[in-house]
């Protein structure tokens, strides 16, 4: 197969940007300030609006609240518009208070679970005037200790607190609850995987489903494997994509394993989990703690239309062919082939015949934009992580 012949399949790509990508990040050792870096959600969507200027792949942009909490979310979703985008997930923290240090809707204490729905309430209130259709649920609580708290009456408290909140999702929004093994809770996590997610999001209806964080996985997790489950339930509501050699390093989709971000990829395909019919949401969640911002976006949603274009190549009928025959070795070299063709010639003239630059770092370096924030940013308060 030839990349002319899914063509028409990438103009079907949308890949959602994190905000907070935007601001300063680091890790818990060091926050490294960067020339030009937005001071409000206002300059970060118009950041947001350059990947997608010079890509054409990256149309919304995911807002995290309350780091993007503005007084009107009209004028932010006019701005967003102006600029070509729109804003997209609404993201909760229940993560950074001090009275969440025992946990959030888990928390033993009834009235700080009430403060943590209520958070959730004032996220889909907002969802109503962004116009977002997700409300994403990542929660950070869990214990350090064995009989810190009750496993057990936790997960009953997880329960009833996100039926109070799926209560209040509309007809056209979804709860999508996303799972994480550890951090920053050490001994157990509340929704540490898919199964608990998923097992949570059944028990509360239709318009919930499980968010998969391709960094939130133990080392050596096959991560295509949940990916084909999730999807045959129905059940696969948004990926958080970054990349990890380690732990949760929010690194690059892509720059870790290109091949296990091609599997993944080829799953959602098989699957029927990608374009905008499939109800998949694609997002980035990723820091650029070291490099700059902007170009690296840019290259996170290159790297997943790059992997996309590979995994739309392999020859599905051949595929089958081989597996239904156990021709193993064939059925691997199907996929294989695919896999190590070199798409990037073929993606640039994709781009140059829709008007957009063959070259979209390059087009993005040189055209003065990041010259111009960096001069003109000065003062003022910049954001970052938790900013
Ligand atoms: C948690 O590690 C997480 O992946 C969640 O998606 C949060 O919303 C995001 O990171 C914050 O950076
Ligand atoms: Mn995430």
């Amino acid at each position: 197969m030839l990349l002319s012949d899914v063509a028409d399949l990438l103009t079907d790509q949308a890949i959602e940007l994190p905000s907070w990508a935007f601001g300063n990040s680091g890790t818990r050792f060091k926050v490294f300030g960067q020339a030009g870096v937005p001071r409000d959600p206002f300059e970060k969507i118009a950041d947001a609006a350059q990947v997608h200027k010079v890509t054409g792949l990256a149309p919304s942009v995911a807002l995290h609240i309350p780091w993007d909490r503005v007084d009107d979310y009209g004028v932010l979703r006019t701005h967003a518009e102006e600029l070509g985008v729109s804003l997209g997930t609404v993201n909760s923290n229940t993560f950074q208070d001090d009275e969440y240090m025992l946990g959030s809707v888990t928390h033993a204490d009834p009235k700080v679970r009430r403060k943590a729905i209520d958070h959730h309430l004032e996220c889909i209130d907002i969802m109503d005037q962004t116009g977002s259709r997700d409300l994403k649920i990542w929660l950070a609580d869990g214990t350090n200790y064995p009989g810190q708290d009750d496993i057990r009456g936790r997960q009953e408290r997880l329960a009833e607190s996100l039926a109070a909140i799926y209560e209040r999702i509309g007809e056209n929004q979804r709860l999508v609850l996303e799972y994480k093994f550890f951090e920053p809770a050490f001994y157990h996590t509340d929704v540490p995987d898919w199964g608990t997610s998923l097992v949570h999001c059944l028990e509360l209806g239709e318009r919930a489903m499980v968010c998969l964080d391709t960094g939130h996985h133990a080392p050596g997790t096959n991560i295509e494997f949940i990916v084909a489950q999730l999807l045959r339930l129905g059940r696969l509501g948004s990926f958080d994509f970054n990349s990890r050699f380690y732990a949760d390093d929010d690194l690059i989709v892509g720059a870790a394993d290109p091949f296990q971000l091609f599997r993944i990829l080829y799953e959602v395909i098989r699957g029927g989990g990608y374009g905008a019919s499939s109800g998949v949401a694609f997002m980035l969640d990723q820091c650029h703690n070291i490099e700059k911002k902007i170009p690296g976006q840019i290259r996170s949603v290159l790297n997943v239309q790059e992997m996309t274009a590979r995994a739309l190549l392999v020859d599905r009928d051949a595929l089958t062919a081989a597996q239904q025959s156990g021709d193993v070795l064939a059925a691997n070299e199907v996929l294989m082939d695919a896999f190590y063709t070199d798409v990037r010639p073929a993606l640039a003239e994709w781009r140059e015949s829709r008007g957009l630059p063959g070259n979209p770092l390059k087009a993005y370096r040189e055209g003065g934009y990041q010259e111009r924030i960096e001069a003109e940013r000065v003062g003022g308060e910049q954001a970052g992580w938790g900013a």
